[in-house]
This record gives structure tokens, sequence and C-alpha cells, in this order.
């Protein structure tokens, strides 16, 4: 398997002015548009400046929550996956990934239900992908994601996200590929035996979201110590503001496809 971070591409959707109603568990205040345009911009500007080709698609104004292209798809080096976001309000933001994916990857795979299963809910580690269990991916989801992942030769188990957590990688991200930063409630979680976990700060849960780029793991502005403690690491770490996305419920890895 080739590393899980030597990317070249990601697609990433621009935020719909719609992007404000976006879901959020606890029911809190709008983000500011202005402000979650920046975020967006900042983002993909980061992503260009480390080397990847990033294209842009257009807004859509009918699905608040597009811009989070994570969700609707795996991509990797050998194919893309087409996946069943467990979101009602988001299932119809797949068909509008489906062309961009298909002009980058020959080899495209699709989930076909009953179940469900959410991007953000998947980590790719150097051998294997684990699929979380949460709101979004139920088990029917996670086989079929699994066999569908062995289609291209990669190796998937399934796991528990905490309650209460979004997505397995809201509460978890790598910093290297023996090295994950983990919320304290998935620090002991069994598929990460044999990999180092590195817990996050107290109070500075939400800074699990990390997302390595090739040498560079981008960390939210707002996390000192966990951008302190990932610096004294000796990895490049840059921070990026994720004020306005954090009011529906996102953070770093949401906001692009990449492979
Ligand atoms: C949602 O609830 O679906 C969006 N408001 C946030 C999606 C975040 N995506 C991710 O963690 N991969």
């Amino acid at each position: 398997m080739t590393s899980p971070y030597a990317f070249t591409n990601a697609l990433c959707r621009a935020p719909a002015r719609s992007a404000v109603k976006g879901i959020r568990a606890d029911g809190g205040p709008d983000p500011d548009f202005t402000g979650l345009v920046a975020e967006h911009e900042a983002y993909v500007a980061t992503l260009r400046e480390l080397g990847l080709a990033v294209e842009v698609l257009e807004p859509l104004d009918d699905f608040p929550d597009a811009l989070f292209t994570e969700d609707v798809a795996l991509t990797f080096p050998k194919g893309a996956i087409l996946l069943r976001p467990g979101a009602s309000s988001r299932a119809g933001e797949v068909a509008y990934i489906r062309a961009p994916l298909a002009a980058h990857h020959s080899r495209l795979l699709e989930m076909t239900g009953p179940g469900y299963a959410d991007g953000g809910d998947i980590l790719r580690l150097a051998d294997r992908v684990i699929i979380g269990l949460s709101a979004r991916t139920d088990r029917t989801g996670a086989e079929e994601l699994a066999d569908l992942l062995g289609k291209l030769g990669y190796r998937a188990e399934i796991a528990e996200t905490p309650p209460g957590v979004l997505h397995f990688k809201t509460g978890c991200g790598l910093i290297d590929e023996r090295t994950i930063l983990a919320v304290p409630a998935l620090a002991a979680c069994p598929q990460f035996d044999g990999l180092e976990v590195v817990t996050t700060p107290p109070g500075e849960e939400p800074a699990a979201n990390i997302l390595r780029i090739r040498d560079t793991l981008l960390v939210g502005d707002r996390w000192s110590a966990t951008r302190a403690l990932l610096a004294a690491r000796g990895v490049a770490v840059r921070p990026l503001p994720t004020d306005q996305i954090a009011h529906i419920d996102a953070g770093l890895s949401c906001m692009s496809l990449r492979w």
C-alpha cells in the first residue's frame, strides 16, 4: 500500500450561501458566510501551496453540506468509491461528485445499499483502512464498503466511534504512518493496537481532526497546546482557521477528497 498522505490531487467544493444552514448536532448558531468562505479559501490555497492540484467544484445551493466533499466518496490512487451518506439531506450530493471523480478515476465503484457510510468515518492507514461505525455509518454499510475496498486491494477493519462523536475522524487523525492523534475516548480503540496513540490535550478535543498532507500537518489554529505538542515531535505544522466550519460540526479533513 502506498503512503496514506503522499497526495497529488484534491477535489473540493465551494460553500454555497445555504452552507450556513449546514447540519449541526447541538442546534447552535449559524456560521458567518464570509468567514466560512475565507476558511475554505485559506484551506484550498494551503493545499495548493503544499503541491496538490486542487479542483474546486461549483457550490450547490440545494445541498448546504456539499462543501464537505470527504463524506460522499473515497479516493485512492487505484480508484474511487461512491458512498451512501447517512444523513438523508446529503444523499443527493453523490450524484454531483460522480462526473468530477470519473474524470480522474477510471475505476469507479459504488455502494448500492441498503447500508450507509460517510467518508468522515474512514481513516486510511499505511497498511489498511479503518471504518468507524457512527450515527452516519451503519454495520451493513461498513460491510459493503469493506467488500468494495477489498476489490481495490485494501484491507478494512471495522471500529466503533464513541457516542456523541459525529464521525470517526472527528476524533482522530494521522500524525505519521505509525502515530495517531486521538481524543481520550478513542485512545483505547482496539484497531489502533500496534500504533502509537497521542491524546489531545485537555479541552482541545476538537483539534483531533488534523490532516496530514505530504510532510505537513494541518491543525485548527485555535488549538495551541495541540500545535505545540505536534511541533515538539518535529512535524511541520500549518495552523488554519476552523471557527466557522466548526459551527456546522466540520473540521479540516471534511473539506476535500484527496488521492
Ligand atoms: C454534517 O453534519 O454532515 C456536516 N455539517 C459536517 C460534516 C463533517 N464532515 C466530516 O467530518 N467528514
